[in-house]
């Protein structure tokens, strides 16, 4: 590698190679995709959560949310140490004199306010969010959803203004071979310190390692690499991780009261009602399904309990019917949940009493929780007591 003398401090204040084009557009080129993925996955999630009429979310194959889920928060979190990288790169070129040219330079320089802003907000939040600090009043879930429709805005025009730059730039090594080595591409290598290609590398492990440490939560066999998942998928009552505890749902009184009952009615010619005895003496299914919150983690279990496809035939229910499931828990966000036609009618949707041949825990929902097949986490509910047909 040619060296040249490092010029003087005060003539070149943004001296060090890693400020150049080069870096910038490897981690842009990098920062591009990880968006790219996370903003899919999440709008995937969104969708399923809040289902406009033309989407209905598969019931199979059973695990296509743990797989998008997983993606969505590791290469969020993946993504964490590529902007720092991508915004220390670039941020000499904030001070560029006169600050404005033109007007074109001008909206140029106004949309890196969405693209900077939204960009570390959505970090900022999501990365809150998995560690379930909520240190804001507004809702997270749709305050992130909108961010990301205006930093994926600004991405995108980011990308068309930058497209031919970073074309150039990362061409530019072959041609650099080619030419003399003053060729005014080659910047100081600064004597100290990273080199370009270091500092890439740097970058790209601390990414690498973050997302190793985060699907811990998720890939069974990284499982003791979890060092940040906020949850370990073994660890919990009857082997399993738990958000909502019955006590912080309030229903420790009404899962236990013997007068409980499970009814199923709206749309239906018998309505039906059930004691807790009289649900373990109808046909009982097995079924290995995971657990995938949308904070990332999952788990797989062995629960067993009544299809709920049973349960319409006995109502009389139409075929092609949606189910809204009704928790005992008076209040909160996701007291309920709706079974769209497939999973209402796929073989696998449970009412579990049975959590790995044992009656279910209460903080995994006894005496009956939901569970079925490609569904977030926060749509398997659980102190079920009511299905209401539509
Ligand atoms: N009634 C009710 N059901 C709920 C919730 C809740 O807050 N209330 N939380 C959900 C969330 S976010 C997840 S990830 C799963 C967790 O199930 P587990 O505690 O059995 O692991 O339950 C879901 N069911
Ligand atoms: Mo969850």
């Amino acid at each position: 590698m040619v060296r040249r003398a490092q010029p003087p401090l005060k003539a070149e204040p943004f001296a060090s190679p890693l400020h150049d084009r080069r870096v910038a557009a490897w981690l842009g080129l990098a920062l591009g995709v990880a968006f790219t993925i996370c903003f899919v996955t999440g709008l995937i999630s969104h969708l399923i959560q809040q289902p406009p009429s033309w989407f209905v979310w598969p019931a199979r194959p059973a695990g296509l949310y743990r797989v998008t889920q997983g993606l969505h928060v590791a290469t969020g979190i993946a993504t964490v140490p590529l902007l720092l990288a991508k915004l220390w790169a670039v941020y000499p070129h904030l001070w560029t004199w006169p600050p404005v040219r033109s007007l074109a330079h001008a909206v140029e320089r106004l949309s890196l306010v969405p693209l900077v802003a939204g960009s570390l907000f959505m970090l900022f939040s999501g990365v809150a969010n998995i560690t379930r600090w909520y240190p804001w009043k507004f809702s997270f879930t749709a305050t992130h959803y909108w961010v990301a429709w205006i930093t994926m805005g600004a991405i995108v025009a980011h990308v068309g203004a930058k497209a031919s730059v970073t074309r150039d730039a990362l061409r530019r090594r072959s041609r650099e071979a080619r030419e003399a080595p003053e060729a005014p591409a080659r910047l100081p290598v600064a004597a100290e310190g990273l080199t370009r290609r270091g500092f890439l590398a740097t970058t790209a492990a601390a990414s690498g390692v973050l997302s190793l440490v985060t699907l811990g939560q998720t890939v069974r066999p990284l499982d003791r690499l979890g060092l940040l998942a906020p949850r370990r998928p073994k660890v919990g009552p009857q082997g399993l991780p738990v958000n909502k505890s019955a006590a912080g749902a309030k229903v420790l009184e009404s899962a236990r009261d013997p007068g409980y009952r499970l009814v199923v009615e709206g749309r239906v010619p018998n309505k039906l009602s059930f004691t807790l005895d009289q649900l373990r003496a109808l046909p009982q299914h097995k079924a290995t399904l995971p657990i995938s919150c949308v904070e990332g983690w999952s788990s797989t279990a062995d629960w067993s309990g009544v299809r709920v496809r049973d349960l319409l035939e006995m109502a009389g229910a139409r075929p092609g019917v949606t189910v809204r499931v009704e928790s005992l828990q008076a209040k909160g966000a996701y007291r309920s949940s709706k079974l769209n036609r497939l999973h209402a009618h796929d073989p696998d949707t449970l009412l579990a009493l049975d959590l790995f041949d044992e009656p279910l825990h209460i903080d995994h929902g006894f005496p009956v929780r939901l569970i079925a097949p490609n569904r977030p986490g926060v749509l398997q509910t659980k102190w079920v007591h009511r299905l209401v047909v539509r």
